[in-house]
């Protein structure tokens, strides 16, 4: 007799309360999510260890991943080559969805200035010039059309260009850079090393785990400093920086009586578009025509962090909650552009009536509405979504049950804000971040980022990770699907500072802020990069990347996006820790070179851990040796001892 199924409870699946409720509510239902098809499809365990190789049909070849070399494949590929040929590709893979997102951005921006796109404009002046200026752009006296016309020349060879280095590395401090040069990865073009790269991993070409290695930065580098900080930037320059905000999250923030419609995915055009549709007054009037109290626009994943951080639109969830938004009933239409859609929100949102619509003509989900979002004419599609949700709000006839669960906090963090915010706008700078990491109050900054898993406690290892960090007097700057967890537990507002260590504490109640800060999309880990590049730049730290006592973490990460990010991290100078999983055989040179080789030629390395506390540790550590390195572990054992007198003082008093 067959075992019978195992049911595992909501409350082991997810921190998120709403999510439990929903994932009740689903099974109720005899609706099918994708945590019920994690538990069926166990994951390949050879293709967890990454120790297979399929690129080409005298295989696929199964290395022995506890052994792993005692095989080889077929055509002699030694495990080193196989797993640094698979982890090269997952770079590839992300690197390419980053940069083409970044791409249609710049097609976007050349719309606008050539006068093609109507409907949006250069917005934020201000980046404009800066853009231009880190790229050595004149300003001086020129038109903002002009100098929009250069920027977008300069910008279009991180993608174009065949030789030399992309344009985005002028921002990177002269050490690190230093380091690159030395190596051989600078970045030419991001389509020049996408293409290197899958040349190179194809049967037969590069067989030399450390060659492999250096095209795998190469690759990444074109990512962090080239698509994804393209994306920022323009996305800043058309849609403004963000800047601190208020904003609601969670299930809660869909309403019963009213049209509510959910965007997901990664380009802001499409929300930035149906912010535009959803204000005319003849979609609002037949809106409440219908009966409803209007248009509740909503966002999810990233493409709702863009426009939380840019204007405060409320965000109903992360990655691991898109399809349990579909089970509230009261989500009248879903949209979805590219990246992180999962295929089966389109039967989810058939069993509950929910129009389901993709938009992107990249993306496209058999069976599911197609409407495509034309730059020239957006609001072509935006205003048709509008009206088939309206027209689903007037049809509801099933029941409707939507978490009464909300957090409310604070983001939209930029790193030209974190300037603005730690000096005033007369001495705005990184001086006061520095000289508090240098006196001890802060013990270093941590940026946790990156996406949920189905196989990882959702949100779980987010918050803990953390919570534990800034109990540590560690600065956490944030992004993507975690900045939600933490969004959603109500740690991203200034009273979260009683939880930090007291040093972490006094700063972030004397400067206002919480000890969490979002920045937005995944995209946006571009804005760390800055940041980071920003701390080398003030001085005090050390002279690259790699002497900052920072560290990264995606403790429940699942996206190759991830991936690349890590690794432009980590070539950039950050030990990155990842959490739950690695795709790496364990005991091979491949991963001595990435856990621990790389940090010996002056780059960052990667960690795991299989815990938050386990991830904590690891980057505190990594934090702390190097303070010592810098010669500042002392300062900050003086300022504790500060403290605890004058608190004993305190309590004596
Ligand atoms: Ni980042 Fe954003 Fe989320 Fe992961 Fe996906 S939505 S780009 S990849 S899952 S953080
Ligand atoms: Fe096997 Fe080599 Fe072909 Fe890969 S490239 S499948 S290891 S024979």
């Amino acid at each position: 007799m067959a075992k019978p199924k195992q049911i595992i409870r909501p409350e082991d699946i997810t921190s998120c309360e709403s999510t439990q409720q929903m994932i009740r509510k689903a099974r109720k239902d005899g609706v099918e999510l994708f945590f019920d098809r994690a538990e069926d499809v166990k994951p390949c365990p050879i293709g967890a260890d990454s120790a297979c190789c399929k690129h080409c049909s005298m295989g696929p070849c199964r290395m022995n991943p506890s052994d792993p070399y005692k095989r080889v494949g077929v055509c002699g590929a030694t495990v080193d080559t196989i797993v640094a040929r698979n982890f090269g590709r997952m770079v590839a893979a992300g690197t390419a969805a980053h940069t083409d997102h970044g791409m249609a951005m710049l097609d976007l921006f050349r719309g606008v200035i050539e006068g093609t796109v109507t409907d949006f404009e250069i917005k934020d002046h201000m980046k404009l010039f800066e853009v231009a200026q880190s790229l050595d752009i004149e300003t001086q006296d020129r038109e903002i059309k002009e100098v929009a016309i250069d920027v977008y020349k300069e910008l279009e060879k991180t993608y174009t260009q065949v030789d030399g280095e992309i344009p985005l590395v002028k921002r990177v401090p002269k050490k690190t850079l230093e380091t690159w040069r030395k190596e051989g990865i600078v970045p030419r073009g991001a389509m020049r090393e996408i293409m290197e790269m899958m040349h190179r991993t194809a049967m037969g070409v590069d067989q030399d785990y450390e060659n492999i290695t250096k095209q795998i930065s190469r690759t990444a580098l074109a990512d962090g400093w080239g698509g994804s900080m393209v994306s920022t930037d323009i996305s800043d320059i058309l849609f403004g920086t963000p800047s601190p905000v208020e904003v609601t999250v969670d299930m809660g923030v869909l309403k019963e009586d009213m049209v509510n419609i959910i965007v997901h995915g990664h380009e802001p055009i499409l929300l930035e578009a149906m912010m535009i549709s959803a204000d005319a007054p003849s979609l609002k009037k037949m809106a409440t025509d219908a009966g409803a109290k209007g248009i509740n626009l909503v966002g999810m994943c990233c493409s709702g962090l863009d426009v939380l951080s840019r204007h405060g639109i409320p965000h109903a969830g992360n990655f691991s909650s898109t399809e349990a938004a579909l089970v509230t009933g009261a989500v009248d239409a879903m949209t979805v552009d590219v990246q992180c859609i999962k295929q089966d929100l389109h039967k989810v949102a058939g069993c509950y009536d929910t129009v389901f619509i993709t938009t992107n003509y990249r993306a496209k989900i058999e069976g599911a509405l197609h409407i495509d979002l034309d730059e020239h004419d957006p609001m072509k599609c935006t205003d048709e979504i509008i009206i088939k949700a309206v027209m689903r709000y007037k049809n509801r006839n099933l029941p409707i049950e939507i978490p009464r669960v909300t957090a409310k906090g604070v983001h939209g963090f930029s790193h030209e804000y974190i300037k603005y915010m730690l000096g005033g706008s007369f001495r705005g700078g990184y001086e006061p971040l520095n000289d508090n990491i240098i006196n001890g109050r802060i013990r270093g900054v941590a940026g946790v980022v990156g996406c949920t898993n189905p196989r990882s406690k959702q949100d779980f290892s987010h918050v803990e990770l953390v919570k534990e960090l800034i109990k540590n007097d560690i600065l956490v700057v944030q992004t993507g699907c975690s900045q939600m967890a933490l969004a959603k537990a109500g740690l991203t507002t200034p009273g979260a500072a009683s939880m930090a260590g007291p040093g972490l504490a006094e700063v972030c109640e004397t400067v206002g802020i919480p000890p969490i800060l979002g920045l937005g999309a995944c995209v946006d880990n571009s804005r760390i990069l800055m940041a980071v590049s920003e701390m080398v730049h003030t001085g005090g730290l050390g002279d690259s990347i790699a002497d900052l006592p920072v560290a990264g973490c995606a403790p429940e990460w699942m996206s190759e996006k991830a991936i690349a990010i890590g690794q432009y991290f980590v070539a950039s100078g950050v030990f990155t820790v990842f959490g739950h999983t690695f795709p790496i055989t364990q005991e091979t040179r491949f991963q001595e070179l990435l856990f621990s080789g790389l940090e010996k030629k002056g780059f960052g390395k990667w960690g795991f851990g299989s815990t938050p506390e386990e991830m904590a540790r690891l980057m505190i550590e990594h934090i702390d040796k190097k303070r010592k390195e810098l010669g500042i572990d002392k300062a900050r054992e003086r300022v504790l001892m500060d403290m605890s007198d004058r608190r004993s003082l305190a309590a004596n008093e």
